[in-house]
């Protein structure tokens, strides 16, 4: 006979925080937002860590390079998706370990015959108003000088003038030679008051150049994620299918961290792939997998197949009909309890600890600060992400308002069959969808959203008296709320100037 757990699967928003005592010493300022991604034994350190416990989906509609290169730049990681040839997977992984913010490759070049007008459409096209001149026009070039807005008048010079006539030529322009530090080359920047340094090796040809708003954004982001090169940390979503092919190529190009993207994770299958990464590639790699619902489905990822991380969630995903469709899957916040609960006992057990990532299903701040509480190391969104301008899907505009289109990896639009384990064989390439085709709205850029987020997670931890995140979990008390707190929660006996009362326009 069939098993029933009498417990009621439940979600986030069934659950409040209840505050600690706050001292002195818990500021925002002091608060530390970092988080294990690999396992590691007791009394050791993590080999990989996020700086904040925010990664995206291994999703079209998130995880493409910019959104990597910005993510990491905040402290977190992007898992690019894997439901695309594994050429332009690894490509994307490239450009965003090649990302060096301090040195970058112009692509705003002109030739010394370019018209100012040809400079114009060149600015309005990349958005750039520095621009070097080179003998070919091309990147690498001879340099023979800058062009800037301070050089000319738009409305007054002449646009037919060729670019040569108004650049500040290469003997009037401060330049640093191929090899200089960036510190060296920012100490430059600082000392002759210039925006721009053009780095130039032995044979004076433009090799790239560095801006002093790079350095500023640098200092901006303090939590960036770097690896022991400098470089940008990165991640990348692999199947059970063809990760003979898929791993080798991922890592030649530089991911930090790998991920079997599935539904339904507790399969022989990753049993398997992670043994066959393991063998061919050794321990130091980083591998999570997923996704589960329950403590024994955790138990065997960690004994059997070996991983360094588990994600939890089946069918809670915004996009996501899996529920619907095939009847299978667990409330998020009921299945996160059950994994951590095991996760405990396992590193009680063994010593070793198995970091836990909450996929899926989070819609508002609130429930991502209760996934950490609940003893989520970090966790995986996909809308959240979509809905930033860093995302790589076009805006689009609908009744008046702007969107962004976001669908399921189960959708008929993404044909990531291997994710739902179904044939191939079909001519459609699914037999069912288990994710819809939507559209989110924008709301902004990746700082900004992730500022109001990690902002308000700071504050709560501070609330309850917590300054890591491990002391917020193993501090929190939550309690479960009635309908009718719920409705107590939000405005309520009055009549709400954003929701109740027409605005003028
Ligand atoms: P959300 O943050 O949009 O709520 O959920 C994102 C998560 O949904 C992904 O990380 C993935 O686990 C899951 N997902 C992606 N595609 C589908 C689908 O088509 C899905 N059903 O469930």
């Amino acid at each position: 006979m069939a098993i029933v757990i009498n417990e009621i699967s439940r979600t986030f928003s069934e659950y409040l925080l209840l505050p600690g005592l706050t001292r002195k010493i818990h500021h925002p300022e002091n608060v530390s937002l970092k988080t294990p991604i690999a396992k590691f034994h007791s009394g050791e350190s993590s080999r990989l860590n996020l700086n904040i416990p925010f990664v995206s989906a291994s999703m079209q509609s998130v995880s493409g390079s910019e959104m990597a290169i910005a993510l990491a730049r905040r402290g977190g990681c992007t898992f690019t998706f894997c439901s695309q040839p594994i050429d332009s997977q690894s490509q994307m992984i490239a450009r965003v370990k090649n990302h060096k913010a301090g040195f970058v490759q112009s692509d705003s070049n002109l030739h010394p015959d370019n018209t100012l007008a040809e400079a114009l459409s060149l600015r309005k096209k990349t958005g750039h108003s520095t621009m070097p001149i080179t003998f070919d026009g091309s990147k690498n070039g001879q340099f023979l000088g800058i062009l800037t807005d301070k050089d000319f008048w738009e409305f007054e010079d002449d646009l037919n003038g060729p670019v040569s006539k108004y650049m500040t030529p290469k003997e009037h322009v401060v330049f640093g030679a191929l090899g200089i530090s960036l510190h060296d080359a920012n100490k430059l920047l600082q000392a002759n008051k210039k925006e721009c340094l053009p780095i130039l090796d032995n044979n004076g040809h433009l090799h790239s150049l560095v801006f002093k708003k790079d350095y500023f954004d640098h200092m901006n982001n303090p939590d960036e994620l770097l690896d022991n090169h400098k470089r940008l940390v990165t991640g990348a979503g692999i199947n059970t299918h063809d990760y003979k092919t898929r791993v080798p190529a991922l890592l030649e190009a530089g991911a930090d961290v790998l991920c079997f993207d599935s539904s339904d994770g507790y399969t022989e299958f990753q049993k398997e792939g992670t043994q066959w990464i393991r063998s061919n590639f050794g321990k130091d790699v980083v591998v999570g997998g997923g996704n589960v619902v329950s403590g024994t489905a955790f138990r065997y990822l960690v004994q059997e197949a070996d991983l360094d991380f588990v994600k939890v969630g089946i069918g809670g995903g915004s996009i996501c009909i899996t529920r619907e469709q095939k009847g299978i899957g667990r409330g998020q916040a009921s299945a996160l309890m059950d994994v951590v609960n095991e996760r405990n006992n396992y590193f009680k057990e063994t010593g070793i600890y198995v970091p836990v990532c909450s996929d899926g299903g989070l819609s508002n701040d609130t429930q991502i600060i209760i996934a950490l509480a609940m003893g989520a190391d970090f966790v995986m969104m996909g809308r959240y992400f979509a809905m930033t301008y860093e995302s790589p899907t076009p805006k689009v505009s609908i009744g008046g308002r702007i969107y962004k289109p976001y669908w399921g990896e189960g959708s008929n639009r993404a044909r990531n069959w291997q994710r739902y384990n179904q044939s191939s064989e079909t001519e459609s390439g699914l037999k069912f969808e288990e994710g819809v085709d939507a559209y989110v709205p924008i709301i902004g850029s990746l700082r900004e959203v992730l500022g109001v987020t990690t902002a308000k997670l700071k504050s709560t931890m501070c609330n309850t008296g917590a300054l890591t995140l491990k002391e917020f979990t193993d501090s929190a008390i939550l309690t479960r709320i009635s309908e009718q707190s719920f409705v107590e929660g939000g405005t309520s006996n009055v009549l709400s100037l954003d929701k109740d009362l027409p605005r003028e326009v």
